[in-house]
């Protein structure tokens, strides 16, 4: 699949829309519109924009405690986001999943998970469910460099493989689980090395380079597809913020996140484009002020937007 400038345009605009989605995120949360914590993925837009764009609007991703990223990617309703994230009854779980549980099927998003790995082997299901209806979709599974140090994630890429499933699994390696730091909790230099373990190709990429993922991904899409199996892609990025709200930054450097603002993925994206001729500084503006206008309309739907009812705290909770 190429890309047209219309395409590559769409992706500028997502991910000027999850950063001002969590850019606005905050906001809610200093000014207690927000309860409970969140995960921002702020810096890490490329990851979730470049890897989404490989996919056939029907194929299903599986997303993680920090997924903001992924919903927009994959094209969610900024309000119905918006709303559940505030707890309002026209999110898209009726206010009941908040941050970590934004999901929607029918835009093949089978949502967020707050168990670190806990979509993974969740994805090898969804893959052998779509090989067995031959329907030709494939499943996408993100998850972080921490969840790749966890046995769910060993035993899943080795079923997938032995079964030849399409899917997609995409390692967003942040470099910290917590506070903790893969330098410290992994004694490979890539953890898409560990995919020669389970017999796929394994790729390391800039995830900070939205057409270098994108490429990489496709690689991976177009193999599953073809019936080929599965595949390992490393986006190797960062996130600037905290690991949650919870977070005093204490292991690591102020000069370590200033390093990755230079790598910032969205002006180097945008620098891409006017490059290429495929944009002008007045439109790449336009597209962020659009951006930004879509977060403050989907806030002020939200703010509009009922509380559930107090009488429905039971519902979807016993069976
Ligand atoms: C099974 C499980 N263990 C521990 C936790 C607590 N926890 C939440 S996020 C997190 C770190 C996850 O790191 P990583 O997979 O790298 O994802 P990132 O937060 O960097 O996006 C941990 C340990 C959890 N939610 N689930």
């Amino acid at each position: 699949m190429t890309l047209d400038t219309t395409k590559k345009r769409h992706m500028l605009r997502q991910m000027y829309t999850i950063r001002a989605f969590e850019e606005m995120a905050e906001q809610l949360y200093m000014l207690g519109k927000i309860h409970g914590t969140m995960h921002l993925s702020i810096g890490m837009e490329a990851s979730a924009v470049g890897a989404a764009a490989a996919l056939n609007p029907d194929d299903y991703i599986l997303s993680t405690h920090r997924g903001h990223g992924h919903c927009v990617a994959k094209d969610a309703d900024i309000n119905l986001m918006m709303a559940e994230f505030m707890g309002k009854e026209t999110g898209y779980c009726r206010g009941r999943g908040g941050s970590m549980h934004i999901a929607d099927v029918d835009s093949g998003n089978l949502g967020a998970n707050g168990v670190v790995a806990g979509g993974i082997p969740i994805a090898v299901g969804v893959a052998m469910s779509q090989k067995m209806q031959k329907t030709g979709r494939i499943c996408l599974c993100f998850f972080g460099d921490g969840a790749a140090n966890s046995g769910p994630f060993h035993e899943a890429l080795n079923m997938a493989a032995i079964w030849t499933l399409p899917v997609v699994f995409v390692c967003e390696n942040n470099q910290y689980a917590m506070s903790y730091s893969i330098r410290k909790a992994c004694k490979i230099e890539r953890i898409a090395d560990r995919a020669a373990g389970y017999g796929m190709p394994g790729e390391t990429v800039d995830g900070n380079d939205v057409m270098a993922v994108y490429e990489a991904v496709s690689e991976a899409v177009k193999r599953a597809r073809a019936g080929e199996g599965p595949s390992l892609v490393e986006n190797v990025t960062y996130r600037y913020r905290g690991h949650s709200k919870s977070d005093a930054n204490r292991y690591r450097s102020k000069e370590e996140i200033e390093e990755w603002k230079e790598r910032d993925p969205i002006p180097r994206f945008k620098r891409y484009l006017l490059e290429n001729g495929e944009l002008t500084e007045a439109e790449a503006a336009g597209i962020e002020q659009e951006a930004q206008a879509a977060i403050a309309d989907a806030v002020e739907f939200s703010d509009n937007s009922p509380e559930p009812d107090l009488a429905t705290i039971e519902e979807g909770v016993y069976a």
